[in-house]
């Protein structure tokens, strides 16, 4: 992997159907197996309460999620990622019968290094993330500059409880 091509990318993770808690092992098990790419850190495991996709207020059929994000060093280009990103999501049996409705796993890529990409299939920054405490407190514990303290208090009313390590 050529050095200058090599880019730190944030993956968030997040299940609330079936064995969660397995669902995010084998998904952060298969980033790490991704060609050119390595998991670097691992933020806890947390307990979410299910929110709403545009609002960010609590709503949102199903049971609580687990979610978590991984930091990334990876020579894929972005689109090469999000296809990797949806191969392991449909590997885990996810479906997608309506908007928010429970998943057996979802990955979001939120931060590819510092690009800023907008096509049809890609958005990154993840449009939705400053809405989450899900996103921003997993992230702010691996890469605390990516987060300001201004960004985590916009979400602090959110329900997040650390469960502990999340480890593969
Ligand atoms: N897409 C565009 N940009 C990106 C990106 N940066 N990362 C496109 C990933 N995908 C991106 O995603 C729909 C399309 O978004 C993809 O085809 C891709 O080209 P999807 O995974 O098929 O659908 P989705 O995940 O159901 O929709 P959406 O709007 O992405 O939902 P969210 O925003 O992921 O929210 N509450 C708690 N507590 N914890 C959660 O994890 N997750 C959601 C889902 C709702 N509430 C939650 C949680
Ligand atoms: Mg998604």
């Amino acid at each position: 992997m050529a050095a200058e091509r090599v880019v730190q990318a944030y993956i968030a993770l997040g299940a609330n159907l079936g064995d969660a808690a397995a669902a995010l092992r084998r998904a952060a098990s298969a980033l790490d197996r991704l060609p050119l790419t390595r998991v670097r850190r691992m933020s806890g495991l947390y307990k979410t309460a299910p929110l709403d996709t545009d609002s960010g207020e609590a709503i949102a059929p199903g049971g609580d999620y687990l979610n978590a994000v991984v930091e990334l060093e990876t020579g894929l280009a972005a689109p090469a990622l999000l296809e990797q990103l949806q191969r392991i999501e449909q590997e885990a049996g996810r479906q997608r019968p309506y908007r928010n409705a429970p998943r057996t796993l979802d990955l979001d890529l939120l931060l590819y290094g510092s690009a800023r990409i907008e096509s049809a299939q890609l958005t990154v920054p993840h449009p939705r993330m400053l809405l989450r405490a899900f996103v921003l407190v997993p992230l702010a514990e691996i890469a605390p500059e990516r987060v300001s303290p201004e960004q985590l208090a916009a979400v602090a009313h959110q329900a997040i409880e650390r469960l502990g390590d999340f480890t593969v």
